[in-house]
């Protein structure tokens, strides 16, 4: 749980940090199911194909287990209410002494979900200190606001669109949002961010929880598959992904994976295109959706995978 100034701070700054979470031995247990996963791809997530590093807890179990962990969801309810969906994770790997990195963005840009309430929990599997390129964020002040950005496909991004801020903003006062292994940290939505290459000795592994109040909805057609954490589905805009109770790794699991993967990649295709419209012209109407959703898939979306 959070303290009333935790709360007030968040809701002031964008961000919150860090949060305590896991015991040794639930780290270790996320450790050893990360080893079990990339031993199974037969590849580090981070080199593999963008697909495996989004919404895994759709087939591994210990990352069903992470999403619901109650020292996180207890602070997520503190800050978007008691209904949760997860809508998506993100494995956010950097290896040792890598280029790796992130350009200053905000995460609702292709997102596309209304309200702006949806925050991250950026959970550290190894620590992420800022020689090891943690996150940088830059306060909000009271006043977020989207700010118009390019998907660049920038080399060495650790996000799929490879996006960047084209605005111009103040880019002083960035707090280095360092957070040990087994800790968390909060960032909201509209929360400017980037994160520097790695210059440690150590691989710096995170996993990124998208949690959204289940009021939200999502302005493009697509119609997301995302677990139920927390309470009710109350506003009943997504498809509820259940639990991989079959098994880490199994054929249904991996199918509804794919399924909701596939619905993400189509909405992030949907958002960057709407994104260019909404900013080339701030009087046209809201961008409308011009995708099957019976088919979630488009062959334009395909170049686009990640966060
Ligand atoms: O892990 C990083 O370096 C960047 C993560 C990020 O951009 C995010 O969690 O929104």
């Amino acid at each position: 749980m959070l303290t009333p100034q935790q709360i007030a701070a968040y809701h002031r700054d964008g961000y919150s940090f860090p949060h305590q979470a896991l015991s040794d031995a639930e780290l270790a247990e996320c450790r050893d199911g990360l080893a079990r996963f990339e031993a199974w791809l037969g590849t580090p997530v981070n080199h593999g194909d963008w697909r495996w590093r989004s919404q895994a807890y759709a087939f591994l179990p210990w990352l069903d287990g992470l999403i619901r962990h109650p020292k996180i969801l207890d602070a997520v309810e503190d800050l978007v209410g008691p209904d949760i969906l997860v809508f998506t994770t993100t494995f956010f790997i950097k290896d040792a002494h890598s280029p790796t990195f992130a350009a200053w963005h905000q995460d609702a840009t292709y997102f596309g979900i209304e309200p702006y309430e949806h925050v991250t929990a950026w959970v550290a599997l190894s620590d992420a200190t800022a020689e090891a390129g943690c996150m940088e964020v830059l306060s909000s002040r009271g006043a977020p606001r989207q700010l118009r950005h390019a998907a660049l496909g920038l080399k060495d991004s650790i996000n799929g669109g490879g996006q960047e801020i084209v605005d111009a903003f103040d880019e002083s006062g960035g707090v280095m949002m360092a957070v040990p292994a087994g800790s968390f940290s909060l960032h909201h939505t509209l929360c400017t961010h980037r994160s520097a290459p790695n210059r440690a000795d150590h691989r710096r592994v995170g996993i990124g929880i998208s949690y959204i109040p289940a009021h939200c909805r999502i302005t493009s057609d697509v119609r997301m598959l995302t677990p139920l954490v927390r309470g009710s589905n109350t506003g009943g805009n997504f498809d509820i992904l259940p639990p991989p109770s079959e098994g880490e790794c199994h054929p249904a699991a991996l199918a509804r994976h794919e399924d909701a993967y596939r619905r993400y990649r189509d909405n992030y295709a949907f958002q960057i295109d709407a994104h260019d419209r909404a900013f080339a012209d701030a009087t046209a109407p809201r961008p409308v959706s011009t995708l099957d959703p019976s088919r979630h898939l488009v062959g334009k979306v395909a170049s686009y995978g990640g966060f």
